[in-house]
């Protein structure tokens, strides 16, 4: 019987990791694992960037994105732009099994949460508004990047999100994935989070992987796919997480820009687990050994010059 294993992003993943771990230890799935994890860190108000307390976008609105997956089917769900519902990640498992659909967004997303019987809150804390109004955008003069170099260097506290990845006892991995976004976003921008195979990806055929920080930059080079995929072709989760950094390296040098804060995360069936990301992102990761919960640093993987 597979041993089961959960791993999650950031400092905060330890919230995740302790909540998720017993769900798998009782021989429930890997995604209700996963999920139970992300909602621990949704309901936590000292984290300014997922769920409750999360981070506001330009005009001072929380707007949330998640997306959950389980491997043994590639059953998954996702919503976008969510304002006023708390626990978006349970929301993308019921569009996934409550919907012939995958994906909702914005309005609508919030009307089926209505309908599912989620309550409607303000996201918004004291502490969350303070920081929106302390560092707000203000329009200043700027000379504009060349067409299609714009590149986003966010601030180390602007973004974060909680990805779990969870291996369970009948060796089926799930993942689910739950951010307010990068910090002042303009109202409608969509990250990594919530996009299969960018965010997440999970297939028990090839492994686990979830990804954070500047989702433009991770979508861009399908992140999390690209990591799951180099598990399949024979890479373990650590020499897959470093060779999606390496990709988002070389692509920051063919566009003349610096590569923008991008970490990824993986685990296999084995219960392997994989941690990378690119300079300055000073990424960590939690993870159990065994019952105790783990606080690891990410290797980076700085641009290769010859
Ligand atoms: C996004 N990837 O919306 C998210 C933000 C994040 O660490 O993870 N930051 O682009």
């Amino acid at each position: 019987m597979p041993t089961p294993a959960v791993i999650a992003t950031w400092p905060f993943g330890q919230i995740a990791v302790r909540a998720a771990l017993p769900v798998v230890q009782k021989g429930r799935p890997a995604l209700d694992a996963a999920i139970a994890g992300a909602q621990a860190v949704e309901d936590d108000g000292t984290t300014h960037s997922v769920g409750f307390g999360g981070l506001a976008n330009s005009i001072g609105n929380v707007s949330l994105d998640a997306c959950v997956m389980e491997g043994r089917t590639l059953g998954c769900g996702a919503v976008a732009g969510v304002e006023n519902v708390r626990h978006v990640a349970s929301l993308a498992r019921r569009v996934m099994e409550r919907t012939p659909h995958l994906f909702l967004v914005g309005e609508g997303a919030r009307l089926f949460a209505v309908q599912q019987g989620f309550p409607l809150e303000s996201l918004n804390t004291p502490e969350s508004v303070t920081a929106w109004y302390k560092r707000r955008p203000r329009p200043k003069p700027e000379r504009p990047a060349p067409r299609g170099t714009a590149q986003l260097r966010a601030h180390p506290l602007s973004h974060d999100t909680v990805t779990v990845l969870a291996l369970d006892q009948k060796g089926s991995l799930g993942g689910a994935c739950t951010t307010s976004g990068l910090a002042h976003k303009l109202p409608g921008r969509v990250g990594d989070s919530p996009i299969i195979g960018a965010g997440l990806y999970v297939d028990d055929t090839a492994g686990a992987a979830g990804a954070t920080g500047v989702g433009e930059e991770i979508i861009r080079i399908g992140g999390s796919f690209f990591v799951v995929e180099q598990m399949r072709a024979g890479r373990t989760p650590q020499e897959a997480c470093e060779n999606a950094v390496r990709r988002v390296n070389a692509l920051a040098v063919r566009r003349g820009v610096h590569p923008a804060q991008v970490a990824f995360l993986a685990l296999d069936v084995k219960g392997r687990v994989g941690a990378a990301c690119t300079t300055d992102t000073n990424f960590q990761y939690a993870t159990n050994k065994g019952e105790k919960v783990e606080l690891n640093k990410a290797r980076e993987i700085g641009v290769e010059t010859r």
